[in-house]
């Protein structure tokens, strides 16, 4: 039976080998979630980024940039990291540059991987039923915050490993707890991650509405996968 392993921070990346294996990298608040709302919304390809200065080059090459650091918009670029700003026609069909101060860098980290998606709540059953259909071993890279665990990213770990617990066993006990906390929060994901460090951080930015329609689940279908350096829609 193929492997199902939650990394709870990209600091701990160094216990994990991600070659052959199918990683999933979660950001919920909020890479990860404006990553999937952009794909859902026409995007053609998000490049993905770990330095300011890498992101704001790619403008000279005809990308759209995306820059946040410790929640807010980087002056100069065209957009920040609100989900909101992902939903309007001006992206369709573009390319993308983006770089976060955790998301990207989780990305950055799982390059290397057999294949690598980018999962939200709200592209939940698209990206268990893709896994769900491969035969690789399973991987999922929680952001968290400044090498941090955070409490969303691991809820995610746990919804999406329940979704997987049939075809894929558990390697280690870092998706029981994923697990065990994602019954513990799933019938109020909002109330349950008010005292969260990040969810206090994002309600001081006043973006409490960012933070509701990041943990919807399902609303979209796309599901994007790192091709080359890119990550673009995933076909089925
Ligand atoms: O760290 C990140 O990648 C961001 O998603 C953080 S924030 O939600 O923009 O604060």
């Amino acid at each position: 039976m193929k492997r199902i392993d939650v990394c709870l921070s990209p600091d701990l990346m160094h216990l994990y080998d991600v070659q052959e294996k199918a990683v999933v990298v979660v950001d919920i608040l909020r890479a990860t979630s404006c990553m999937t709302t952009a794909m859902a919304h026409g995007v053609s390809s998000i490049m993905p980024v770990a330095e300011v200065a890498a992101c704001e080059a790619l403008r000279a090459k005809g990308y759209l940039t995306a820059a946040e650091r410790g929640g807010e918009k980087v002056e100069g670029f065209d957009f920040g990291n609100s989900p909101f700003e992902y939903m309007s026609d001006e992206i369709k069909g573009k390319k993308i540059g983006v770089t976060t101060t955790n998301g990207t860098r989780a990305i950055s980290l799982s390059k290397g991987a057999k294949t690598l998606l980018i999962g939200a709540f709200l592209n939940l059953s698209s990206v268990a039923k893709f896994l769900n259909q491969q035969e690789h071993d399973i991987l999922i890279v929680c952001a968290g915050w400044k090498g941090h665990v955070n409490l969303e990213d691991t809820l995610f770990a746990g919804a999406l490993a329940e979704q997987l617990t049939a075809k894929f066993s558990r390697a280690c006990d870092s998706t029981l707890v994923a697990i065990t906390l994602y019954h513990a929060a799933k019938h109020d994901m909002l109330g349950f991650l008010q005292n969260s460090s990040h969810v206090q951080r994002l309600k001081n930015l006043n973006i409490e509405k960012d933070i509701a329609f990041s943990l919807q689940i399902d609303q979209y279908d796309a599901v994007a996968v790192l091709e080359g350096e890119e990550l673009v829609g995933l076909k089925r």
